[in-house]
């Protein structure tokens, strides 16, 4: 009898993105013969935290550097649960100005917010209307966020959610997206999705990769190190927020959980909270984890925990600054996204065009 192979899921990196051909897909509405990423960040809270910095951000503000990138705020996707309708306007322009603040330069990337692009719904449907409804509900977000608010009062949009996010990044072409490992099946229809309108209209989308973080920064709650650093956490004490005051980060982080034990050592199992500190540490100042074991030979959790606070301060502090900056003059804010909308407009509306045409619907006169 044959062993099943257990083959390890594929992980993309930048280089992979880069290796492809763009040559075959240029010709496609919409496709630049630059390489394009594209991705996007709800604004489910009122601050990133240090997961959504250091595990997606970071990355960001490398891959604009190298890339055609499109990055937005799907603020369409945070309707699938009622919402305030204040809380999502602010949510939106905090989530834009952290962007900023944390690197994402508005010249360089095409940031924006989905709402102010209206080909995200229209397209959504068309995809919609190609999606089968056991595919849909086989996804596992669905699953999970269905079963938590009931099944029967649980809206149509969290079924629908997939289908928006295909739209999101089959619009612009991207080759590469940056996503957490939890987003993978979204992507997977997402390719499926384009397969399909291909094969049945012919060759009109670029068929993405994901772009999955290799050992991405996987950051922890700090209260509960095993679970993983999250904006609906049931308590914000284990939460390092971007806007939070550097006082009550500092106050945070010194009332991390740690283990059992003195000993300042990685180990998942066995000190799970030492080692998410010891992480956090390594990924604020570039130091490696061995390197910080050898520092912390000899000395207690504390003397860790003092020095940690101080560098996530340290780093955390400007991209505040920056922030509240950004935040204060909010109408210069709107100004930038709206600028990004306009950009963005200008690469969805031909690949639209060519859906809508494909489709069989007459093209309006104006
Ligand atoms: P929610 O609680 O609303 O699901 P979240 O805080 O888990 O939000 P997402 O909006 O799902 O964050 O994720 C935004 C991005 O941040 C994704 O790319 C995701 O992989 C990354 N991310 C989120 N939490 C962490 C974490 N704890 N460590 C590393 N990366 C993270
Ligand atoms: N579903 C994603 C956010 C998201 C996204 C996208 C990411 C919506 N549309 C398009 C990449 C590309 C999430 O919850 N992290």
């Amino acid at each position: 009898m044959t062993e099943p192979t257990h083959r390890p899921p594929r992980r993309i990196s930048p280089a992979d993105v880069l290796a492809q051909d763009t040559s075959n897909t240029a010709h496609l509405p919409g496709a630049g013969t630059k390489h394009r990423v594209l991705s996007g960040m709800q604004p489910s809270g009122d601050s990133l935290h240090l997961g959504n910095y250091l595990g997606a951000l970071v990355n960001w503000v490398k891959v604009q550097e190298e890339f055609d990138a499109f990055f937005f705020i799907p603020d369409l996707h945070a309707i699938t649960t009622p919402q305030d309708p204040e809380a999502v306007r602010h949510r939106t322009r905090n989530t834009a100005a952290q962007f900023i603040a944390g690197g994402i330069d508005p010249e360089k990337s095409v940031l924006f917010v989905q709402s102010q692009v209206p080909e995200h719904a229209q397209l959504a449907w068309v995809l919609m209307c190609m999606t089968g409804m056991g595919e849909a509900e086989r996804m596992t977000q669905f699953k999970d966020k269905a079963a938590k608010q009931g099944t029967e009062s649980a809206g149509v949009g969290l079924l629908a959610y997939p289908m928006l996010m295909a739209a999101d990044i089959l619009l612009y072409q991207p080759h590469g997206v940056p996503v957490g490992d939890d987003q993978r099946q979204h992507v997977e229809l997402t390719r499926d999705l384009a397969q399909r309108f291909n094969s049945r209209h012919g060759e009109t989308f670029v068929v993405p990769s994901g772009f999955y973080p290799e050992n991405g920064a996987r950051i922890y709650d700090l209260q509960h190190p095993t679970a993983k650093m999250s904006k609906s956490a049931d308590s914000p004490n284990g939460l390092i927020n971007l806007l939070d005051e550097p006082k009550v980060t500092a106050k945070r982080i010194k009332s991390a959980v740690t283990d059992d034990g003195t000993e300042v050592r990685f180990d998942r199992e066995a000190k799970p909270g030492v080692s998410n500190l010891l992480s956090i540490f390594a990924a604020v100042t570039d130091r490696s984890i061995p390197e910080l074991e050898e520092a912390y030979v000899g000395k207690m959790y504390g003397h860790l925990k003092v020095d940690l606070a101080e560098a996530v301060v340290e780093r955390l502090t400007p991209i505040r600054t920056r922030a509240l900056e950004l935040l204060d003059d909010p109408a210069e804010l709107d100004r930038l996204l709206d600028h990004g909308a306009a950009k963005a407009r200008a690469v969805a509306a031909p690949v639209l065009a060519e859906v809508y045409s494909k489709s069989g619907f007459l093209t309006p006169s104006r």
